[in-house]
């Protein structure tokens, strides 16, 4: 998968998304990221990004031309066109594989008190929020949504943890787990789960999974 991304803070991008798993699967040519800097579609020698609201209000919105030229630049007739915003859909694990299908992304950022609207009506396919706050501007959700999706693409991950994604989307948090020692400073382990006898390991573990999820996010209960 190709994941392009138009931000304004490129130096984010560097440091997340360069260890661990994420870079293997780009050294692996699983996917291929590229983070673009949005000030080099611009053509004024200040750099313009961005202009006041038409109408009044507080803040700077983001204006339309370069980022019209960028996306014009970079996306494909397949390319999958996303803006990051707290006014997006609820990202979560089932729009990540959704995501994961797609051949290219283009992940776009934003700043200020938000976009010209006209960027969301004529060049995004999805707007997408990764949660209802809102943060000083979409690189850190354009990275949550990017690592979401990459440890989905085939090869990046052991098959070990793909089934450990199943639980999840069946609804329920993950129940406790344990590994040695059996006793830590006297904190210990269930007996249960020293049994041997997996027939019960597997109800006590369904009984944990649904009091832990209505202890914690009761509203996945049906
Ligand atoms: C996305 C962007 C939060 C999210 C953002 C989120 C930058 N904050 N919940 N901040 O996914 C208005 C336009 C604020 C850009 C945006």
């Amino acid at each position: 998968m190709k994941i392009d991304v138009l931000t304004l803070f490129p130096a984010m991008f560097a440091g997340p998304l360069d260890e661990s798993i994420i870079m293997r699967a780009r050294k692996a040519g699983l996917l291929d990221l590229n983070i673009h800097n949005l000030r080099d579609w611009t053509h004024d020698r200040h750099k313009t990004v961005d202009d006041r609201p038409f109408g009044g209000g507080p803040g700077m919105l983001l204006k339309p031309e370069p980022i019209f030229e960028a996306v014009e630049s970079l996306a494909r007739a397949e390319t999958k066109v996303i803006l990051l915003s707290p006014s997006g859909r609820k990202f979560d694990q089932s729009i990540a594989r959704e995501l994961a299908q797609e051949k290219d992304l283009l992940l776009v950022t934003g700043h200020y008190e938000g976009f010209d609207a006209r960027i969301r009506e004529a060049l995004a396919d999805d707007e997408l929020s990764i949660g209802d706050y809102v943060l000083t501007n979409g690189a850190l959700p354009a990275m949550v949504v990017i690592d979401a999706v990459a440890r989905l693409l085939p090869g990046v991950l052991g098959d070990d943890n793909s089934s450990h994604d199943e639980s999840f989307s069946a609804g329920l948090l993950e129940y406790p787990q344990y590994t040695r020692p059996a006793d830590f400073r006297g904190m210990k382990v269930p007996d249960m789960l020293l049994s041997g006898n997996h027939a019960e390991i597997e109800k006590w573990r369904r009984e944990q999974a649904q009091l832990k999820t209505q202890t914690n996010r009761p509203d996945l209960l049906p």
